[in-house]
């Protein structure tokens, strides 16, 4: 669980035979953009089989997300939610706290599609097969129901951490 006011440290091993960063999405990186993990801007891709440490406070709370953010590693998968909670009592007081992430998956590698996606005389983003969605990282026609008691309060979390849409 990470709250305001903590230190975020992730170490990331790069076992990819290609470099790689992860960024985190949306956090503010006032004073450490160097860990901010945007490959070729504020750093160099992390080499295959070597290991990054990024680690700093972090300052806001809600949902966030974590990506590569090197190589479109984010489009074939390589992302999570990040959850900072609040310090003390959140702004709104519920029951449930409940993380609802939504996800494209593609069958085929960014570089196997590639070229569709860049081409610029194709629509963008390219046509995506229906039910190819992923919901809780499960695809959208099979996430479990979520259940919703009366009386309860529920917050909840929603990220898009599709590469198209
Ligand atoms: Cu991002």
């Amino acid at each position: 669980m990470l709250t305001v006011g903590d230190t975020l440290a992730l170490t990331v091993h790069n076992s990819l035979n290609l470099t790689t960063s992860i960024h985190a999405h949306g956090l503010f990186q006032r004073g450490t953009n160097y860990m901010d993990g945007a490959a070729m801007v504020t750093q160099c891709g992390i080499p295959p089989g070597d290991r990054f440490t990024y680690e700093y406070v972090v300052e806001q709370s809600g949902t966030f997300w974590l990506h590569a953010h090197d190589h479109h590693q984010n489009a074939d998968g390589l992302r999570t939610a990040l959850v900072v909670y609040d310090r003390g009592q959140p702004p709104v007081k519920y029951d449930e706290d409940m993380l609802l992430s939504l996800e494209d998956w593609y069958t085929e590698t960014f570089a196997e599609r590639e070229r569709v996606t860049l081409d610029p005389s194709l629509p963008f983003p390219p046509p995506h097969r229906e039910g190819f969605g992923l919901i809780n990282g499960v695809n959208g026609n099979l996430t479990k129901p979520m259940h919703f008691r009366p009386g309860r309060t529920y917050r909840l979390r929603l990220v898009n951490m599709s590469s198209a849409r």
